[in-house]
């Protein structure tokens, strides 16, 4: 009954299933496993350690809102670091938006390898000059470095295992340090539904360093419940500024504002 499905457990009563025509692959990294799957609705779908981090159907919105929504607050970004990442589809959507110079910092060079195979399209922007990769760790990058960005993404997994610092406290102190004046950080921070306590942390995190913090939600097919969050911050106030946003497959202007108007219950996770 369950061959030729990979399944995604949400809970100790629940899983998302997805059939499959092949299993392409399945490595155990120094960090984590990684297992690529060819799926029936969803192409090429990308798990880690059991979780869906992206597929070909539907990546763009995960994509699109990490980076799109951040670039439309304060001043006009042009210096971004992406922390994770390694599938490459965060620095591409940033290049769609003409940003300058991208550091993107992945721990894991497996993931970075199996997208330039595999997720060819996603990974294009490794190949463009403007986008420097490092293989490393990014909490210990972010304590060492000496320069400062307009915009932090933090795409990371979930907050269970070589992610869990990334929600720490500690990394959103060394993080706010290497961020221009009016600089925003953004990361992912999980299922409102499933995840609350992911979504508590980074919010209650960043609300303990940052002055402004906003957490705002998206539709993910592929992931837990569906209803995504992120969580944004600032040492100053982040305003909209005046620029006509572009629309992408899943954001556009309406979603720039409307993505922030929480249903009560992930209001009171906050
Ligand atoms: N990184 C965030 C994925 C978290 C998904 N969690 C889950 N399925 N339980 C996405 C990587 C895309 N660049």
């Amino acid at each position: 009954l369950i061959e030729n499905w990979f399944s995604e457990r949400y809970s100790d009563n629940l899983q998302l299933s997805f059939r499959v025509k092949d299993q392409l692959l399945s490595v155990k990294t120094d960090y984590q496993r990684i297992d690529l799957f060819d799926t029936y609705d969803f192409g090429k779908l990308l798990s880690i350690d059991g979780t869906v981090q992206l597929t070909e159907k539907d990546e763009y919105v995960y994509h699109e809102m990490i980076t799109m929504v951040p670039h439309y607050f304060n001043s006009r970004p042009s210096n971004v670091l992406i922390i994770g990442g390694g599938d490459g589809g965060a620095a591409r959507r940033l290049l769609d938006l003409g940003t300058d110079k991208i550091t993107n910092v992945e721990i894991d060079g497996n993931v970075v390898e199996i997208a330039k195979k595999y997720f060819p399209d996603i990974s294009s922007s490794f190949k463009d000059s403007r986008v420097k990769l490092i293989v490393g760790d990014g909490i210990k990058y972010i304590k060492e470095t000496e320069n400062k960005f307009d915009r932090i993404i933090i795409d990371s997994t979930d907050p269970v295992g070589p992610a869990e610092g990334l929600f720490s406290r500690d990394f959103y102190e060394d993080i706010k340090a290497h961020l221009t004046d009016d600089g925003i950080v953004v990361t992912q921070s999980g299922s409102p539904y499933y995840q609350p306590a992911a979504l508590a942390m980074a919010h209650k995190g960043m609300s303990e360093v940052f002055k402004s913090v906003k957490t705002y939600c998206a539709f993910i097919p592929t992931y837990p419940s569906g209803l995504w969050s992120f969580t944004m911050a600032s040492s100053g106030e982040m305003k909209l500024r005046d620029e006509k946003a572009k629309s992408g497959k899943y954001f556009n202007s309406d979603i720039l504002t409307g993505s922030f108007y929480l249903p009560e219950f992930v209001k009171n996770i906050l």
